[in-house]
């Protein structure tokens, strides 16, 4: 079923109580209004002389560290959220995406568990998530859809939230929760602060896949040459976060998630075209404007 998003303005005198409620429940949340950016300075030229390093290029972004304040600041619920006891951060903590008009992120759900903030600084995108109670087939062993390039949400299968974001405008994206981007604008500019809570959540048909996923990459590491990070720095924080992942995942049910995954392979080998093309654009489009 298509649902209706929780909106708050970061401006009412609600605000830190309904961010904090729905980060417990883990619950999507829309922001407004979050001004801690100077858009005038973060334009294209600004952006590549200060986040293109290559040595933080992944799949379809840049790492980045906590920017320049003046700049790019840090909100004041985002700087009391990285210094929790119950989250793990990374060292580089926030995730830049710059892409063209038309550009469309695959659907994926983010890798080590990350729950994200992603705060639109210029240009729009149209952001199509669901729910890890109802999510996509998955790509075997990874966290990529497992849809054609056309795929179009089932009202009738999934719940999903269906908005837009704009300038000021910032996504709280749980963990797990699926997400197809589109890039409208011309220039469509976003920052990501991420955050993985130190203890699983497997309320959900992809958080119980996940730690048993955790378990498995723990328990043949060669699982792990089939992602894109080093699974040492799983969350920021490696092995004490693994551990707290796998503690209740026992034998069996690595071994039935094993066998899960290996019979997702033949659907995965009919879309693999399609969806290497999907991911490639991911990457290519990055910063990919003038
Ligand atoms: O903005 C996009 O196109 C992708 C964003 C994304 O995947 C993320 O924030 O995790
Ligand atoms: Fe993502």
């Amino acid at each position: 079923m298509k649902l209706a998003i929780d909106e708050v303005d970061y401006k009412d005198e609600n605000f830190e109580r309904i961010f904090w409620k729905n980060f417990e429940l883990q619950k999507p949340l829309l922001i407004h209004n979050i001004d801690s950016f100077d858009a005038k300075k973060l334009t294209p030229e600004f952006v590549k002389a200060n986040f293109l390093n290559e040595d933080k290029r992944s799949a379809g972004w840049f790492d980045a560290d906590l920017p320049q304040e003046d700049v790019m600041g840090t909100p004041d619920f985002i700087q009391k959220l990285l210094k929790r006891d119950d989250i793990a951060t990374r060292e580089s903590p926030m995730r830049v995406f710059m892409q063209p008009g038309g550009h469309r992120t695959l659907p994926h759900y983010d890798g080590n568990s990350l729950y994200g903030f992603n705060v639109q600084i210029t240009g729009k995108k149209r952001w199509i998530i669901t729910s890890p109670m109802t999510p996509l087939p998955t790509m075997p062993f990874l966290f990529v859809g497992m849809v054609p390039t056309d795929f179009e949400m089932d009202e009738q299968q999934y719940d999903f939230h269906d908005f837009e974001t704009h300038p000021g405008d910032m996504i709280c994206l749980p963990p797990y929760w699926y997400h197809e981007v589109h890039s409208l604008g011309e220039i469509n500019l976003n920052m990501n602060w991420v955050v993985t809570p130190r203890e699983p959540n497997q309320t959900s048909p992809l958080g119980r896949r996940e730690v048993e996923i955790v378990k498995l990459r723990d328990s043949l590491s060669f699982i792990n040459k089939l992602y894109p990070d080093d699974f040492n720095h799983y969350g920021g924080a490696g092995k004490p976060l693994v551990q707290a992942y796998i503690r209740g995942v026992g034998v069996p049910r690595m071994i039935t998630r094993l066998l899960k995954e290996i019979f997702a392979i033949p659907r995965f080998l009919i879309l693999a075209r399609q969806i290497k093309s999907s991911a490639n654009n991911f990457s290519k489009n990055n910063f990919n404007v003038n």
